[in-house]
Order: structure tokens, then sequence, then C-alpha cells
């Protein structure tokens, strides 16, 4: 190998003048093809940095909207709210608040601390306007604290949205005498409450920033008039977004900015879906395939009626299996699932949603907590050559390690996997998860199963099987409205990548 190298190196240096670009990039493509002794597939671009993979296996988190809309009933405020409105009826437990998130299998939560209308939950130096104001139960709370310690108690990840549009702060869409935005707003409030929350841990997983750039709520010591009506024109200038990541990567290497930051996209609704083509790049529901920017997708959905939990009414739970359907359509997607459970006056989850949420663990125990894989035989039609240590073999798509994978060899785009058993077993999803630290590759897959090994039916019909991505999972029965299919016998499955962008690499297959 080392004669080759120096061969090579020889030819290129002698073909173009030393120093020259042509000189060092024909050099440095002979070092990467012989520095490479594990045939490691090339990338297909963009690719995830590691903190967008990290934040990727998050999977199911939760949302919490509490404030001071919690005592108002709004959904958004007015930042006129006095400090005391906020009124616990007794010491908001976010401890709870996680604990419910877990019995549905959750993987972590985000604490709203600071809604649009800019009161927060934190006794910060940045603003009056936060709990240091409040009585009784309120005086002082620090949501952050208690919400970060609980995470850190149940091993779950843990993140807080704070709302950069703020209808409290007198600087907020503030513009001096020339008709310029000024910086007060992004230097004196924005960028230290994120800092101050930083100071929180620095293993947080998100922070989400929402996308409202201000308008009819005008807010802020004084009346609604029209003249008080404050926008920005852009976010990402206003709110020093560049600077702001840099600066909070510097302090929390894994989190991720999310929506306005940049680092992982809206899905584009509020009903917990994404698009059945589902690119990691790009925009909206389906994202794009050729976009060049690594942004994966996240659904955040409502279990109830608002964001915020309203005493004056029926809130409106939706169903366990109004939200394991939701799931399918989100995580099973190619998405991240982002479901709201919003705390009540008491700062406690309501009952009425603990035990929904409890159902909603049994379901996704029954439907999606045996994997079948785990006992059948895995064979593909094509298998990578190693070459190095590792390998590329079939093996790794059931061996529950995120990090070994199955391969393809360089120019194919299409490959058979198939799992079987000796004895047929009642099959109903079959989830598939791509290695997409080397890129998303997939474009077109079907999935058949057989009851004798001989005799072949597509299934899924009326899903449409193109991208994979970080998890796909497919009903079998193909439904888009009832996932609680019943199921086939089958003594086996056989997964066709029909199409891809490059050699398809794929690290779990999963049957349930
Ligand atoms: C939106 C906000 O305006 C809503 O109140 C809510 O917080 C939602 C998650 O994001 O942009």
């Amino acid at each position: 190998m080392k004669k080759i190298y120096t061969l090579f190196s020889a030819l290129c240096l002698a073909a173009a003048a030393p120093g020259t670009l042509s000189a060092q990039n024909n050099f440095k493509l002979v070092e990467e093809s012989v520095s490479n002794p594990d045939n490691t597939p090339a990338p297909v671009y963009p690719v995830p940095s590691e903190r967008q993979l990290k934040w990727n296996e998050t999977e199911f988190y939760a949302f919490f909207h509490y404030g001071m809309n919690t005592y108002t009933n709004e959904e958004w405020g007015s930042g006129m709210e006095r400090e005391t409105v906020f009124a616990p009826t007794q010491k908001p437990d976010p401890r709870q608040w996680l604990e419910v998130a877990k019995k549905a299998h959750m993987k972590g939560g985000i604490a709203v601390v600071k809604h649009h209308d800019g009161f927060c939950l934190w006794p910060t130096a940045t603003t009056e306007h936060c709990t240091r104001n409040s009585s009784g139960y309120g005086k002082n709370v620090d949501i952050p604290k208690e919400f970060a310690d609980a995470a850190r108690e149940f091993k779950m990840k843990y993140g807080f949205y704070i709302s950069p549009w703020d209808m409290s702060s007198p600087y907020w869409g503030k513009k001096d005498s020339n008709g310029k935005y000024t910086d007060e707003y992004a230097k004196k409030v924005f960028l230290p409450q994120c800092v101050e929350l930083a100071k929180y841990g620095n293993d947080q997983f998100e922070m989400w920033f929402d996308g409202a750039t201000g308008g009819d709520h005008a807010g802020g010591y004084g009346s609604y008039t029209s003249s008080q009506k404050r926008t920005i024109d852009n976010a990402q200038t206003y709110y020093d977004i560049p600077n702001l990541r840099d600066s909070i990567h510097n302090l929390l290497p894994n989190v991720i900015m999310w929506g306005v930051g940049g680092e992982a996209r809206w899905i584009g609704n509020e009903e917990g879906y994404s698009g059945q083509t589902c690119w990691s790049m790009g925009d909206a529901e389906s994202g794009d395939e050729n976009a060049w920017q690594w942004a994966a997708g996240e659904s955040d959905a409502k279990s109830t009626k608002g964001w915020f939990w309203d005493s004056s009414k029926y809130n409106q739970p939706k169903s366990a299996e109004t939200l394991f359907k939701m799931y399918l359509e989100t995580v099973g997607r190619n998405a991240t699932f982002l479901l709201n459970l919003p705390p009540n006056r008491a700062g406690l989850i309501d009952e009425s949603l603990v035990t929904i949420m409890e159902d909603l663990g049994k379901l996704l125990d029954q439907r999606l907590g045996t994997d079948l894989a785990k006992t059948a035989k895995v064979t593909t039609d094509c298998t990578r050559e190693a070459m190095g240590k590792g390998n590329y073999d079939a093996k790794n798509l059931t061996d529950g390690n995120k990090d070994t994978y199955w391969a393809a060899p360089d120019g194919r785009t299409s490959a058979v996997i198939e799992l079987s058993w000796d004895t047929p077993q009642t099959v109903r999803y079959v989830s598939l998860m791509e290695y997409i630290k080397l890129g998303q590759r997939v474009k077109k897959f079907k999935i058949e199963t057989s009851e004798d090994g001989v005799t072949y039916t597509e299934r899924g019909n009326g899903q449409t099987m193109t991208t994979v991505g970080y998890k796909r999972i497919i009903p079998l029965n193909g439904s888009t409205t009832n996932y609680s299919a019943s199921g086939f016998k089958a003594k086996s499955v056989r997964i066709t990548i029909e199409n891809a962008k490059a050699c398809p690499l794929l690290h779990t297959v999963e049957v349930f």
C-alpha cells in the first residue's frame, strides 16, 4: 500500500507544478483512497453534526407550556400582567412533569420558561418581570433549576423554550431616532437570558426559539394602541443569531438551537405529523433531497386544546390512540415528536393527562415493545467488503448497536434484506433506521411478507415508501388512519430498497 501511495504521489506531483492547487488536490485524493483501510462508504452530503445526531436520538419528548398564561387562561399574554398574577396554588413540581413524560416513554422534555409575554420563570437579573416579584408559592420559583435537577435524576434530556419575542421589554423592537433597530434588546436582555439558562447545566439538548416576530400584541408598559404595535423585520440579525449560536455552543456543546437558531427545522404544522416523504434537509413536512444544509424535522403538537392549560374550559385531552397515531406519523416518519403537556394552576400535570400518558406508554409497549427481528435469521443479497477490522454484515441490523451497520457495495443503489423465522410470526410494523452519519440515502423501498417462504405479498400499500432517514416505521396494514392493525402471519419479511442516492446503509431493522 505504501508503495502505491508513493508512486501515485510522485506521478501527481510530476503532472502538476509543485504547490499548485491541482497537485495538492491529486495528492489528497490518493491519500484518501489509500487511507480507507475499512472501506468506509463515502458520505452523501449533507451529513448531521455530532450534536444533531445526538438530538435526533431523543425521538420523543415533552413540551411543558406553563407560566403567566396558566393564570390568565390566555394563549398569548400582553406583557402587562402583574408579577403577582403568577400564583400557583401549591409549589409547582417539574419533577412530576417529567415523571409523567417518562410514563409515555418520552426521553426528555423542554420547559417553557419565558413565553411571548416576557415573564421569566426564574429570578433573572435581566428584568423585574419575573418570579422574584411574585408572591406566595410563586415567589422566587426557579423552574429551570428544578426541571434540570429532575431531568438529571431521571436520566432524561432537557432543554428550555425561551421566547425571543418579549412583549414586556421596553427594548424589544425599539428603534433609534433614525428609525434603525437598536441592539439593546439582544445585548441587555435576550443574550444574557440565554446565558443565564445555560448555567443551569451544560448537558442541555435543545434551546427552542419560536419564530414569532411581534405584531398585534403591542404589549409592555401601556395600553394597546396601534402606535404601540411593534414588529421586527429580520429575526436572524435582530437577535444576533450567529453570535448567539457560537456563544451558547461554547457553553453547551450538545445543544441544538431550534427554529430561528437553524439547527433543526419546524415540520410546518402543529398537528403531529410529518410528510411520508421526509428528508432531513430543506423545509417543512417533506424537506428537500437537494438542500445543502442538514436540518431534521421536529413536530411540535398539543395533547390538549391549547398550548396552556385553561382552568375555565374542558381542555379536551387527546386519546392515547390518537397520540399513538401522531407518534407513528412523526417518529415513524423521520421527525422528532415534541408533545405538549401543559401543567395546571397547581403547577402539576393534571390527573386526566397522567392517565392518558400511562395508556400511551402501554400502547407503545404492546405494539412496538417486542422486536421479532432479534430472533430472525437475517440475509441480504449484497454486502460491502470490509477489508479492515470491522464488517458491514447483515447481522449488524439486529445487534442493537447503532454504530454498526449493514452496507451495500459501491455502485449499488438497490438491495434486498430478508428476515425469516422457522415458525410464522404475526407482524404488524417494520421499523428501519439509516446510518445517517454518512447521509440520508434511501429514495424508494417496498416491504413484502410471506407465510410459507415461497409466495410474497406486498404490504403497507397506502403508505408512501420513499424516504427512511433517522427512522421510518411502516404499519403493514398500509392504513393512514387505523394503526391498531391486527397483523399478518409471516415466516419471512422482505425489504427491498429500490432506489438510493448511493449505496444504502442501514444500522437497524426491527419487526413488531
Ligand atoms: C408558537 C407560539 O406562538 C405558541 O404560543 C406556542 O408556544 C408554540 C409552541 O409556538 O410559535
